[in-house]
């Protein structure tokens, strides 16, 4: 049978090569931007861009919000590489391709990612605009065997059976906590569980219903890849989802979640975000 693979290790590492050529920057910090979340990289110091274009192997981001540019610079005086925009699986892209730029992270030498994503409340006490600290997530793709990790297992990125259970790293939790708390942002920021379902098309009522029911507080259409292939390859993790749309929960009513309204919230809020990002990377020990 015809198996699924991944880049061999090799090819991972001449990737590397091809882009560290093309910047001083040896960052420890890998950061992921959601859709509408690109602003980050407003933060970002003395940037080097490199389009993902120009970037053997690298999936092409093709959704409106997502830049695809991978921008190197300091962030609070820290080396960081900044992803402005990933690929997803509805795009068409194999898991492993979407999945790539963070072995490559691995490779140059980052240890701790901050992966965040525009995510849909399902949780009734959340509001538009609300960031959520990522605690846990669902792989719901999972379920069928979609998984970024399917396929012959190089021990040389991490086990063929990795544990799921200490993916959000407490201490980075605690101290995003903490931080929002000092910031005077406690009033939106909350912790909670993300669930990954294969889009585009967005969730009916009763998916939000049944998703409401096992658990998640938010749901989207990226992210869980990622982690899944950092903590394989035992980089820390910290994930924030800005809720940038409540998901509709009663059968009947007018309301439709749409992307413009996704983008717009992700503008509204990007200040914030922002400086909880730059504010925590200052504490972070890499
Ligand atoms: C839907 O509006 C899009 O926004 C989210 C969903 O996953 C979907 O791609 O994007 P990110 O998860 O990339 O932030």
């Amino acid at each position: 049978p015809e198996i699924t693979s991944a880049l061999p290790y090799s090819e991972v590492e001449d990737i590397t090569k091809e882009i560290l050529e093309k910047t001083h920057f040896r960052p420890k910090l890998g950061i992921i931007c959601g859709s509408g979340l690109g602003g980050l990289a407003e933060s970002i110091e003395n940037a080097e861009v490199i389009d993902y274009s120009e970037i053997t192997g690298f999936p092409v981001s093709t959704v409106p919000g997502h830049a695809g540019r991978l921008v190197f610079g300091k962030l609070s005086g820290k080396p960081v590489v900044l992803m402005q925009g990933r690929a997803h699986i509805y795009e068409g892209y194999p898991l492993h391709k979407i999945t790539l730029p963070v072995r490559v992270m691995k490779l140059m030498g980052v240890t701790t990612l901050i992966v965040t994503n525009a995510a849909g409340g399902l949780n009734e006490n959340y509001r538009v605009g609300d960031i959520m600290i990522i605690k846990d997530h669902i792989n719901l793709p999972g379920f069928s065997g979609v998984n970024p990790l399917v396929g012959p297992n190089d021990i040389k990125f991490g086990p063929r059976f990795p544990a799921m259970s200490t993916a959000y790293d407490m201490g980075l939790r605690q101290t995003a906590k903490r931080i929002a708390k000092e910031l005077g942002f406690s009033d939106f920021v909350r912790e909670g569980v993300y669930v990954m379902l294969g889009g585009p098309s967005f969730e009916t009522v009763t998916e939000c219903r049944m998703l409401r029911m096992v658990g998640a507080d938010a749901t989207g259409m990226s992210t869980v890849p990622e982690v899944i292939i950092a903590n394989h390859c035992g980089i820390r993790i910290m994930g924030l989802s800005l809720i940038t749309n409540c998901c509709v929960m009663e059968y009947d009513s007018p309301k439709v979640a749409n992307h413009k309204e996704v983008l717009e919230t992700g503008q509204m809020r990007s200040k914030d975000l922002q400086k909880l990002v730059s504010t925590m990377v200052k504490e972070l020990e890499l």
